[in-house]
């Protein structure tokens, strides 16, 4: 994590005095401050984490696309308050939605949007609802034909198959020497290899956010109205089912995602008919149907996945996912099998569940 005595450097490259300066958030990658401009404004100022990202250019410039195709939709259709809606980058001094400080590190700004909270999945069904709706319509939104064309800025960052190949190389050298003490999730993992091709072939290529988790929706503070879809650092070509299956994995899990008990794990099925209900309320009317038939094996393959990058990260020594006790990679993991076995015992019921979502119209 940079120190906010780094951030008000990089504040003054998009023109801000920080009066005040705090960390934001709670990502996994990026350092997230708030940042308090002396005449009362506030902006969210972000670093890219650069072992993360190895084209941040790429990435900025796919994020400021997006804001601004989200931008053009929602004013054709009358929508107020667009900064509130889908905040716009702040330019940095030479123009560009972005700035590279002294030491290369790329930073990006944008207003703060003022009552506003993120959603949580600790929220009621309502705000699930919501926020799931909000999360289906970006993917909507960004259907059209003047969808901007974007950079593939990690790529192979949804190939469960290379995710699967990168474990078992992580495991052969054991950097760490930590592989043993994950042996029987490396076993459950292994065992499960067949979702590694699930989604592979057929599915057509859309844009999608890539981390479709409640907590990048800001809802209005007040009214509980969802605002914005946020952290669009990982915006590019992907799978329908992959956001669902995000949705699902992050916001239908009754324990917390680093829960160190893997048997408080389990699925809440109101939750996850309202995130399937919102979802699929925003995004339906632009799915296939192969797409629409697809989404729960979304939610088990991401599942799947994460459970394998967390249990990779793990092995590897933590040098991926931000770390703060000893085995937290591994109780991330461990919570993820343990909700996969959850999903995996009711699939066929909430398949029926996702269909009774779309209009019966639907072949
Ligand atoms: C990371 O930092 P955050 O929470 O937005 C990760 C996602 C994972 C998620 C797990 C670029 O997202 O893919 O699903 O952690 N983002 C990246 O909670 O790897
Ligand atoms: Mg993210």
């Amino acid at each position: 994590m940079k120190e906010p005595a780094f951030a008000a450097t990089a504040a003054r490259l998009f023109g801000l005095e920080a009066a005040e300066i705090g960390t934001l958030g709670a990502g996994h990658i990026n350092d997230t401050f708030l940042v308090a401009a002396g005449d009362g404004r506030r902006f969210v100022l972000q670093r890219l984490n650069p072992r993360v990202f190895p084209d941040p250019h790429a990435v900025l410039a796919n994020s400021a696309a997006v804001s601004a195709h989200l931008r053009a939709r929602l004013a054709a259709a009358g929508v107020p308050d667009l900064d509130r809606r889908a905040p716009a980058p702040v330019a940095g001094s030479d123009g560009r939605p972005w700035a590279v400080d002294a030491e290369g590190d790329c930073w990006r700004a944008y207003r703060y949007v003022e009552g506003a909270r993120p959603a949580s999945a600790g929220g009621s069904l309502a705000e699930a609802y919501a926020a799931a709706r909000a999360l289906g319509t970006f993917v909507a939104l960004l259907a059209d034909d003047a969808a901007p064309g974007l950079r593939e800025t990690l790529p192979g960052f949804h190939d469960t198959a290379a995710r699967f190949r990168q474990l078992e190389s992580v495991v052969a050298t054991d950097p760490a020497g930590r592989a043993g003490e994950a042996s029987r999730e490396l076993d459950a993992l292994r065992a499960r290899r067949g979702y590694a091709t699930l989604l592979a072939g057929g599915l057509p290529a859309r844009i999608v956010h890539n981390d479709a988790k409640l907590d990048n929706v800001l809802l209005d503070a007040v009214s509980g109205e969802a605002l914005a879809v946020i952290d669009l650092d990982t915006v590019m070509p992907g799978l329908a089912a992959w956001d669902f299956g995000d949705l699902v994995r992050s916001g239908a899990a009754v324990a917390a995602e680093d829960d160190p008990d893997p048997s408080h794990v389990g699925l809440d099925l109101g939750r996850f008919d309202a995130l399937a209900g919102g979802w699929i309320a925003g995004a339906g009317p632009v799915l296939t149907a192969d797409e629409a038939a697809s989404l729960v094996t979304g939610a088990l393959v991401i599942t799947c996945e994460q459970a394998v990058r967390f249990a990779t990260d793990f092995v590897a020594g933590d040098v991926y996912y931000k770390v703060a006790r000893p085995n937290h990679n591994l109780d991330r993991a461990r919570t993820q099998l343990a909700l996969l076995a959850a999903l995996e015992r009711v699939q066929d019921e909430l398949r029926r569940r996702c269909t009774a979502c779309f209009p019966e119209t639907r072949s």
